[in-house]
């Protein structure tokens, strides 16, 4: 009756099947997903480990056609009835979708063994571990242009009804154009294997940090639980990677976050993209944005990179928080050395040096000109540098922080 009712009402609505409404997971997986014969796969190398087993990078050649660069994720020997079902079920999920930003499958081996998962390769792997080679190395317009993708993935996945649950940096797959697309996909396996996460007081195994506080506390996931660890990915692009809460315990986590603190703006990201985050970290989840409005948001930003200058949620300094305390306190530091080290720009302690800035005291008046003229010339890490001695300049003045212009 409900799905009449839908049907009438929205034609072109199109909802997943969950996989798992099947008895047998072989015939759910061959519903919509294409068998490969193995001798048509060419594994090349281990590039990691997956749930189930490894996850090599390989090349797959179908009759007529050229060969293609593929992700292979394979069962290992001595799966049980349950972890088979579990590692098809990701492919007969993948199956369903179609999206430019949502990783594509190529199909399954189910008849051979080694069972396994074809994908397409994507060149730089996932995007935490791709940020933290390329610390400070994109334009802000690059990362806005990577969190839209990602958004736009979610908005075609929330469309169909699906919800993520595991929305995070280390789930989104880079390729060489730079296109996010996201990816780890499945149900109740989603957080068996997550590293970051933890079991709740009810029991479910949930990854803290990204998650929304009422999926934490009563295990209410829907697509606006998404949008809250979308803006955490927010947080983790424009910090290249960095830890969400640092070292605070997943205990003090849930507890600060209760307690209405949020993440600050990471240094040298403008402020509009801030107050977006903080619009997806909303504690009513009613308030928060629809992944489709986050992708109009960017696109205006993309358009108008001008808006992307402000740094206005920096000034909330003058209010401290907990999360705030957890900016680096630059008065810990003692050296140059020490601050750059702490900023992670230790690798232009010669440029400060040649420079001839030898104390804090001298560093605190630098201008953006000065640091170009050290030889740092990556934007990224001007802006990284101008920031930081900015805040340190407020922290001695403790007065706000001024807007940066790179
Ligand atoms: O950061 P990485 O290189 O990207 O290491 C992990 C590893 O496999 C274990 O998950 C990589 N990986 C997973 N799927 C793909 C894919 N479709 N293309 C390229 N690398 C992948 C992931």
């Amino acid at each position: 009756m409900l799905m009449l009712f839908i049907l009438v009402s929205f034609p072109d609505a199109r909802f997943y099947i969950d996989p798992h409404t099947y008895e047998d997971p072989c015939q759910a997986v061959h519903e919509f997903a294409r068998e490969i014969e193995a001798s048509r796969i060419k594994i090349e190398k281990i590039i990691g480990s997956g749930e189930f087993g490894e996850v090599c990078y390989g090349r797959m050649r179908l009759p007529g056609k050229r060969d293609i660069p593929v992700a292979l994720k394979t069962l290992k020997a001595g799966y049980t009835e349950k972890q088979k079902r579990d590692f098809l079920a990701e492919a007969s999920i993948m199956a369903q979708f179609d999206h430019p930003n949502v990783i594509r499958l190529e199909g399954v081996v189910t008849q051979s063994k080694p069972a396994m998962i074809i994908t397409e390769y994507m060149e730089n792997g996932s995007l935490d571990s791709f940020l933290r080679r390329h610390d400070g190395q994109f334009t802000i317009i690059q990362l806005v242009g990577l969190l839209r993708g990602i958004a736009a993935g979610m908005t075609y996945l929330s469309d169909l009804g699906y919800i993520h649950r595991d929305l995070a940096a280390r789930n989104i797959l880079v390729n060489s154009n730079l296109v996010c697309k996201v990816s780890d996909f499945g149900l109740s396996r989603v957080l068996e294997d997550d590293p970051d996460a933890a079991y709740t007081t009810s029991g479910g195994k949930i990854p803290i940090r990204w998650t929304a506080p009422e999926a934490i506390a009563y295990r209410k996931f829907s697509s606006s639980s998404d949008v809250w660890s979308y803006g955490v990915v927010m947080w983790e692009v424009t910090s290249y990677g960095e830890r969400p809460y640092w070292n605070l315990t997943n205990r003090d986590v849930i507890k600060s976050v209760e307690e209405g603190y949020r993440l600050p703006a990471p240094m040298g990201c403008p402020g509009p993209l801030h107050t977006l985050m903080l619009d997806c970290w909303q504690k009513d989840r009613n308030e928060r944005p629809r992944f489709c409005q986050i992708v109009t948001v960017l696109d205006k930003l993309i358009r108008n990179p001008e808006n992307l200058k402000s740094m206005d949620t920096l000034c909330s300094l003058n209010s401290p928080s907990l999360m705030e305390r957890a900016i680096p306190d630059f008065s810990s530091c003692n050296s140059v050395n020490e601050w750059l080290d702490t900023i992670k720009m230790g690798r232009y302690k010669d440029h400060f040096a040649a420079g001839g800035y030898q104390t804090l005291g001298h560093v605190i008046s630098m201008n953006q000109g000065d640091i170009q003229r050290l030889g740092v010339t990556l934007m990224g890490h001007q802006k990284k540098i101008m920031t930081s001695v900015q805040l340190m300049r407020a922290q001695v003045l403790n007065k706000s922080v001024p807007s940066v212009h790179v």
